[in-house]
């Protein structure tokens, strides 16, 4: 079984990011729901991702978005972060907000809107040198509605040309972390429409290029765990946008809709030493939470990654890979059920006191008095959000 003590040793060590955008104001695209207490600017969103940290003792960084949340000065907002106890984490360049972006951005059939946006993307790498992250998360819109509209040959060749140059540009301990989606906004191609697009631009860009695996991004029945377990396998999995969908790419809370996912997901981080520093996975959200309040909903969701965590760490690896070797398919799997049906909040309570955090962090935001706080501080000004 495994060590209780090496089991909370990787909970402690387990850093979540959160987005920045998750703070925001979000809905779809029928409404957008306004809440009291929203941000107005990348500083707040920044104090919302600091008591999300406060509360849960995992969460040192938070991803940005460009340009919502650009700043005049990235220098300042880095000061700010660290004053607040956290660090400026992966930078998200914005492609695919405006009007020039409609035929696609760095596919885009006309060179001068692909020059716009490949500059956006250097731009993020100079707002990476400045604020020290390590990670540029790009997420193209990018494709095709109608079958005819564009040559999808062409357009992956024009794809290739932008993410070359975005490489080049890379400093050292920089990565590009190159994330797909299998449709929306593109309803007939998308130019990066899956794991295997992204991980063969990858693999042509080199060391520096990984594959970003948001679990949202999937057609129904996919075996996300699959393709997680083979990537971390070649060294090319860069990390994840976690969520959870029922549908399509709902953004809901992770492992709201299907926790036995997120721990077969986590089970393989596990097996394939993902946990370890050392392989540079990054475990990020990337939610919005259209009707619930967005802080405490962002604590909910980091614990129920550390759930799904603390029950893969479980998994008797011993036993399973013995089950494995005799072709005891029952005895293997009955070693991960046995993990999964695993309660684990007592564990999770106790690795919390450790770190100084209170064991039930929800009820703890609850009592701090932090939105009536917030409700009270932003009045005035324009909440961050799509359009609220
Ligand atoms: C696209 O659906 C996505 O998953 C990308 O990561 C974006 O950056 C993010 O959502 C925010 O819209
Ligand atoms: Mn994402």
């Amino acid at each position: 079984m495994p060590e209780r003590s090496a089991v909370k040793a990787a909970l402690r060590a387990q850093h979540i990011e959160t987005p920045s955008w998750a703070f925001g104001n979000s809905g779809t695209r029928f409404k957008v729901f306004a809440q009291e207490g929203i941000p107005r600017d990348a500083y707040e969103k920044i104090d919302d991702a600091a008591t999300v940290h406060r509360f849960t003792g995992v969460t040192p960084t938070v991803a940005l978005h460009i340009p919502w949340d650009a700043v005049n000065d990235y220098s300042d907002l880095s000061r700010h972060a660290k004053e607040c106890g956290v660090g400026i984490g992966a930078i998200n360049p914005n492609v695919f907000q405006e009007d020039e972006y409609r035929l696609g951005s760095v596919c885009n059939p006309d060179p001068a809107v692909r020059d716009k946006a490949l500059r956006q993307l250097l731009d993020c790498v100079d707002i990476m040198d400045i604020t020290g992250s390590q990670d540029l998360s790009l997420w193209f819109a990018d494709g095709t509605n109608y079958p005819g509209q564009d040559s999808i040959a062409e357009r992956q060749d024009r794809l290739s040309e932008a993410l070359r140059a975005v490489y080049e540009r890379l400093g050292s301990g920089q990565r590009m972390l190159l994330e797909y989606k299998f449709f929306e906004p593109s309803f007939y191609s998308t130019d990066v429409p899956d794991w295997g697009t992204s991980y063969a631009h990858c693999m042509d860009l080199g060391n520096k290029a990984k594959v970003l695996v948001d679990t949202g991004h999937h057609a129904p029945g996919t075996n996300i765990e699959f393709l997680v377990a083979f990537l971390l396998h070649r060294g090319k999995l860069g990390g994840f946008h976690f969520n959870s969908r029922f549908y399509a790419d709902d953004d809901l809370m992770v492992g709201a809709a299907d926790p036995f996912q997120l721990f077969r997901i986590m089970t393989e981080i596990v097996l394939g030493g993902g946990l370890d520093a050392s392989t540079g996975i990054a475990f990020m959200l990337d939610q919005c939470h259209n009707i619930e309040p967005k802080v405490p909903a962002l604590i909910r969701s980091v614990m129920n990654v550390q759930e799904a965590t603390a029950k893969a760490l479980l998994v008797d690896v011993d036993a399973l890979r013995a089950a494995q070797r005799d072709g005891d398919v029952l005895g293997a799997n009955a070693v991960l059920m046995d993990a999964f049906n695993t309660d684990v909040r007592p564990l999770l309570g106790e690795v919390r006191a450790e770190m100084g955090v209170d064991p039930d962090p929800v009820a703890a935001y609850h009592r701090s008095g932090h939105f009536e706080t917030i409700r009270a501080a932003r009045v005035g000004g324009a909440a961050a959000g799509w359009g609220a």
